[in-house]
């Protein structure tokens, strides 16, 4: 065998570092940053290794697993499994209408190629109005928000990083997450990189952060409370001018937007979010007054109480200070493969809103999907069309979603459960069956949806490092296969032969067709005699295709930006009426260790001291008689855990905050290092009750909890 070298992208987080590889006699033996590739330039995080530990991990599922009346599990062939699948599915929706059936799909989805190309097909299959994903726990309101203005789901505004002056973060901690809805791999240099060329950083955040330490300023913010902040802002655009420039004959609703901000806007408002209104005015003059800046909010405006308004009002502050689509200020990609196209795309569409609601608590649809929020009801509630049996895909909602100990029970009422999945967790020990995919160096790559949201127009295909072993299966042939079978058992003949068309292309198939459908393909004449996955494959550190460019009014699927979309000027009345929160509130946390819920397994990750206890300021601290506490009960208005606490003034008073993606000691689980290091489920506080109304995303920001001394009698969270 020797050893050879092996050229990819890290399919782990948004950032799709190039990393170069090293193998010896089969085995990895380095895992390095990849000089060569144009977009990540060397830089990789810890976690990149991490994939090879995912791949000898022993704790990984590598055969289908049925469950046994006693809760054990027993190997079955691919075959058995994937008709008792189908089968099942099929007679639940027969028996009991189709929205008997739910699906979740979880967030590596959106780093598998496979995934994104049969995904959609396998969901469209199962006909049914209860799918969810992990969308609504994170980004529904930035999607919402750019359906509603720019006509698209996916036009999503990408902050010029690489040439803005002024970067203002609001929620958002890259230096830890390295970037969301913002590929930027290298994000530490990339930053330095602003004040080096004499621009400025600013971090708007409840928590002194990773990024706010490396910012030229950082304010505390009251959890929630953005969109005033945002509002001041906006108004302040207004007073100056709106700088609209060319767009302004594309843009409609300004005027509306304008009277209905400059009411509301007040310096009353202002206080209660920490920031004084000077403070706030001014950042917006420096936006204004920037050659080229770029506002960019991200998980710590989205979700809150006010997620979809917030990211609606951070466009329009970077519209009218002249900073939507233009260098150096939020612009939009040209990806290789356009996932808006209409063919060759992702084939999602553009995304619509409410065209129903979900059955209990009517919260509304968007791009056929419902909120996560309401799935253990839809599950609890009994009458027709309720969930009986439930698909997961990557998914593990159990650790993720909000009230985990509620949807923890709610699973367990099922009449039926499959998991694609990799680990027999939290949430897959409630299957009756879960379907292992192979791991992902087994897998070709090529980031479909990332192209779409970084910093740079570049390209990269990576081919499997480690072939499939005999008789494993992808995640897109898993679904592929469920989907063909679902029709056959239907009869649906047209559409099992249309599914058996796209299984014969593949997922490289499918992206060959895309890339030369696409923006530098053979037909467009930009490069050379166009892109193929033939040519890709030629460059193994991908293709630079250069900074990105403005692009509208082209990119705008209607030619149009509607600045004032009904339902967001509807919604400015809930936020008037919006009472200020008194008490403590929770915040998350991410760590550059850690990804959601799922890495705790990987040994390399979890070495080190630990990092998940609730930081508190020690103000709060004393106020509660905890100054010398070293484990602490949070309690909200759902659940209750027990967890370590560390005092800290990074915190802002009032504010404490415990990182998602813990919880694993649940019994009949198979992670053995996970189970070892584990600590407190911070979604056994999120309350699945309290969403943003507008878009139904989760509240996970700005919960109200209380924290209180450990009394000898008390037992730990749950277990
Ligand atoms: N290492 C690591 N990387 C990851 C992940 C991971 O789990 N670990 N997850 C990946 C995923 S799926 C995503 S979506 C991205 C998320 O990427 P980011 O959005 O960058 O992630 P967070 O670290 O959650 O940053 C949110 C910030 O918002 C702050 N915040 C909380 N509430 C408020 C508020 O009300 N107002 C304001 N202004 N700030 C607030 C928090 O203190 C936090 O610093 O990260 C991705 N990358
Ligand atoms: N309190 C709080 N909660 C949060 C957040 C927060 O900031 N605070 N963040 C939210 C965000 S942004 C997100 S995106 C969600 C994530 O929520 P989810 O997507 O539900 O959860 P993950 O933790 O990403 O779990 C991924 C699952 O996929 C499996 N898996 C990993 N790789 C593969 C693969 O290649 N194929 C298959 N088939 N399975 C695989 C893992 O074993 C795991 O079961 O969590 C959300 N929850
Ligand atoms: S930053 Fe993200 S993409 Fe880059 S190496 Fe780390 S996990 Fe992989
Ligand atoms: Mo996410």
């Amino acid at each position: 065998m020797g050893s050879r070298v092996h050229f990819r992208t890290c399919s782990l987080c948004e950032a799709m570092c190039g990393l170069k590889i090293e193998l010896s006699e089969g085995r990895v033996t380095s895992v390095r940053g990849d000089e060569d590739d144009p977009l990540s330039r060397g830089h990789i995080c810890p976690k990149a290794p991490a994939l090879a530990e995912l791949h000898t991990d022993p704790d990984r599922i590598r055969v289908p697993l049925l469950k046994r009346e006693d809760g054990t599990h027993e190997e079955i062939s691919w075959e058995r499994a994937l008709t008792i699948a189908a089968t099942r599915l099929h007679d639940i929706q027969q028996a009991h209408g189709r929205d008997a059936l739910a699906a979740y799909i979880g967030n590596p989805n959106v780093h598998n190629l496979g995934a994104l190309m049969f995904g959609p097909n396998f969901l469209r299959t199962l006909r049914t109005k209860n799918r969810f994903s992990a969308t609504s726990v994170d980004q529904l309101p930035h999607m919402l928000t750019s359906q509603q203005m720019f006509g698209h789901q996916l036009l999503l505004p990408v902050p010029d990083i690489d040439r803005t002056q002024l970067m203002i973060m609001v929620g958002a901690n890259p230096l830890a997450s390295n970037g969301s809805l913002m590929t930027a791999p290298g994000i530490r240099r990339r930053l330095r990189e602003i004040k080096e060329r004499g621009g400025r950083v600013v971090v708007i955040d409840p928590r002194v952060t990773e990024t706010a330490r490396v910012a030229s300023e950082h304010l505390f913010v009251r959890p929630g409370t953005d969109s005033f902040v945002l509002l001041r802002m906006l108004a302040r655009m207004f007073e100056r001018g709106a700088k609209v420039g060319r767009l302004a004959e594309v843009t409609e609703g300004l005027a509306q937007v304008e009277s209905l901000v400059k009411e509301l806007a007040s310096a009353d408002l202002c206080t209660r979010t920490g920031i004084d209104e000077d403070t706030i005015v001014r950042l917006a003059d420096e936006l204004y007054d920037v050659e080229g800046g770029a506002l960019y909010g991200r998980m710590g405006t989205a979700t809150v109480r006010f997620g979809a308004l917030n990211q609606w009002l951070i466009n329009l502050i970077n519209l009218t200070s002249g900073n939507l689509d233009r260098e150096g200020g939020v612009m939009f990609s040209t990806p290789a493969l356009d996932g808006l196209a209409e063919a060759g795309g992702l084939g999602v569409g553009r995304g619509a809103f409410d065209r129903f609601r979900s059955r209990v608590r009517k919260l509304p649809e968007f791009g056929g999907e419902l909120p996560v929020a309401v799935l253990a009801e839809e599950i609890e509630t009994g009458g027709e069309g309720q969930i009986r049996a439930l698909v997961t895909v990557a998914g593990n909602p159990v650790l993720s979603t909000p009230n985990a100990e509620r949807m923890d029970r709610a699973l367990s009422r099922l009449d039926f459960m499959v998991s694609v999945d990799i680990y027999l967790n939290e949430t897959t020990r409630h299957a009756d069956l879960i379907l292992p995919p192979v791991s992902p160096l087994e897998r070709p790559h090529y980031d479909v949806a990332l192209h779409l949201l970084a910093v740079r127009n570049t390209a990269k295909f990576s081919e499997p490092l480690f072939p499939a072993p005999a008789n494993a299966k992808h995640d897109w042939q898993i679904l592929s296969e469920l989907t063909m079978r679902l029709l056959r058992l239907r009869g649906s003949r047209r559409r099992y032969l249309r599914a058996k068309m796209l299984h014969t292309l593949g997922p490289t198939g499918l992206l060959d067709l895309g890339l030369r459908a696409g923006p530098y393909g053979p037909r467009a004449g930009v490069f050379g005699s166009g892109l193929t996955l033939k040519k890709l494959k030629q460059r193994p550190h991908g293709i630079d295709f250069g900074p990105l460019e403005p692009r509208f009014p082209e990119r705008l699927p209607t030619g149009r930006i509607q600045a004032a979309p009904d339902r967001f000027l509807e919604d400015l009345e809930r936020l008037k009426r919006e009472p200020e929160r008194e008490g403590l509130l929770l915040i998350g946390r991410r760590h550059v260790r850690s990804n959601n819920s799922w890495m705790h397994n990987v040994p390399s990750l979890m070495k080190g001291k630990a990092r998940s206890a609730l930081l508190m300021h020690p103000n709060d601290a004393a106020l509660r008689g905890l100054t010398g506490a070293r484990r602490v009960i949070v309690k909200s208005r759902v659940g209750e855990v027990e967890t370590e606490v560390v005092l800290s003034v990074d915190m802002m008073p009032g504010v404490v905050s415990l990182p998602h993606g813990f919880g694993q000691s649940k019994k009949g689980t198979q992670q053995s290092v996970a189970v070892a290091r584990d600590s407190a489920n911070a979604n056994v506080l999120t309350d699945e009750a309290d969403v943003d109304l507008l878009s139904g995303n989760a509240v996970l920001n700005g919960v109200p909890v209380e924290v209180l001394a450990v009394t000898g009698s008390s037992t730990p969270e749950a277990r």
